[in-house]
């Protein structure tokens, strides 16, 4: 029998390898990654592990980050899905972009459970272009075309998932090789598989449609370090040579941080040359990001959370050039006191999610309230591991420039979507109220009261 390389492991390599290549072809990813990496030792310094709460304690805060891609069609989304699960990520989520005029609908690869986070964490939003979306049938067909040509993965690549599938697994040398292939397709091809025209009509309908069906494959279009303050970060970006987006997206800054804060920056105007030769242009496909994580909120939690942004939205938007990016902080400062900023307090009313763990002390008693005051039990905030579409789009739009483009329907289709990946996505609140229901059965029945 042979030994497989365990999917974590294969995961962190090619994480590993993903963010060497990104930081090779996107050198502001690089100067990011240090700044986040001084932020992030100042922070621990600074006030200690413990002071940085749950996040200050995980040890994956080094190694942590996301990524993006966009993929053309449904056979490309399914081959993906078989992609990420030789690494144990599995779809989470389903998110509709349209609600905010992008053409498509997404979803997070990611480990599911709580050993597959803890060993390395990385994930992948992953879009479905709607081409369902583009109102002008001619240019509609012209794209579906051009991406019915195109193989986004190499031949070694997909005899390789074929192998794992088969066999359960990869061993060391498969799974070297597994990572160098699957690498491949999501490198940067500035030579563009169309023509010049075709290219500035799709651009001009929506600039991410262009994205998605002009070059070889899904070029991995942002690479995102998990940081421990935001704030300080942003702050930091301008003295480093980076400009950020104007506003945090996301809840505003707290003592308990709560769901995920981001906010990025416009990297590359990349050089593209065309199929036939025609005037080369430039193409902005890939930016920068950073990301804090708070706990994860319950269905009631949510609910308030987007009541509160929406309250926000209504009196502000953020507008693209920053100019009133105060005052929209200040109203959502002000509108979000509102939401508990205690982790008792949102533990107690059933906002968020927490981890049980026993205690120091005894346990007298099954009432679980009167264990956690008397020590006897510990409730830790539990992270959020998925993404926001609200916040999503307002990192899709800061990134895709003041051209004009159509308005969109706000139309989701998750069955459509499921359908295309060939598997269902798992409701990632489901996962979160395993974890913390089999947490406290756990360890009520370590206290010998359970
Ligand atoms: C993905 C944008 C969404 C996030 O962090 O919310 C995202 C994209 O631009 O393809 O990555
Ligand atoms: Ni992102």
């Amino acid at each position: 029998m042979s030994a497989f390389t365990s999917p974590s492991q294969i995961r962190a390599q090619f994480s590993r390898a993903m963010s060497d290549m990104y930081r090779a072809e996107v050198p502001q990813y690089g100067t990011l990654m240090t700044l986040v990496s001084d932020v992030n030792a100042d922070v621990l310094a600074g006030i200690g592990a413990a002071a940085a709460g749950a996040a200050g304690q995980e040890a994956r805060i080094e190694v942590e980050r996301h990524g993006a891609i966009r993929v053309g069609t449904p056979a490309e989304l399914a081959t993906i899905r078989r992609l990420f699960a030789v690494m144990g990520m599995f779809p989470v989520g389903y998110y509709d972009l349209s609600v905010a005029g992008v053409p498509v609908h997404s979803t997070a690869f990611r480990p599911k459970d709580v050993a597959g986070l803890a060993e390395n964490p990385f994930r992948v939003f992953t879009s479905l272009l709607r081409l369902d979306l583009i109102q002008d049938a001619a240019l509609r067909d012209a794209a579906a075309g051009v991406l019915a040509t195109r193989s986004i993965f190499t031949p070694g690549c997909l005899a390789l998932i074929e192998r794992a599938e088969q066999q359960g697994g990869l061993d060391d040398a498969d799974a070297a090789q597994f990572v160098a292939e699957a690498l491949e397709t999501f490198r940067w091809h500035g030579r563009a598989t169309v023509d010049a025209e075709l290219y500035w009509k799709l651009r001009k309908t929506h600039p991410l449609i262009a994205d998605i069906v002009c070059f070889p494959g899904p070029h991995i279009n942002h690479l995102t370090p998990r940081t421990l303050d935001i704030d300080v970060v942003q702050a930091l970006m301008p003295e480093r040579g980076i400009q950020p987006k104007a506003v945090v997206e996301g809840p505003p800054t707290r003592q308990c941080p709560i769901l995920l804060r981001q906010t990025s920056f416009l990297a590359l105007s990349e050089p593209v040359t065309f199929r036939d030769g025609g005037e080369a242009g430039t193409h902005t496909a890939r930016f920068g990001e950073i990301e804090q994580r708070g706990v994860a909120l319950t269905p009631k939690g949510r609910q308030r959370y987007d009541a509160l942004l929406n309250e926000v939205r209504q009196i502000i938007t953020p507008a693209g050039d920053g100019s009133n990016a105060a005052a929209y902080r200040q109203t959502l400062e002000s509108v979000f006191r509102a939401f508990p900023d205690d982790h008792d307090q949102m533990r107690r009313e059933g906002l968020a999610y927490y981890r049980y763990k026993v205690g120091n002390t005894a346990a007298d008693g099954a009432d679980v309230e009167a264990l956690i005051a008397a020590g006897a039990l510990v409730a830790e905030p539990i992270t959020y591991e998925d993404f926001l579409p609200v916040s999503a789009a307002g990192i899709f739009q800061s990134n895709l420039g003041d051209e004009n483009r159509d308005a969109l329907e706000a139309s989701p289709n998750r069955v459509a979507f499921e359908a295309a990946l060939g598997a269902a996505v798992s409701d990632e609140l489901a996962l979160y109220a395993a974890e913390q229901d089999a947490s406290l059965k756990a360890a009520l029945k370590a206290l010998g009261v359970g």
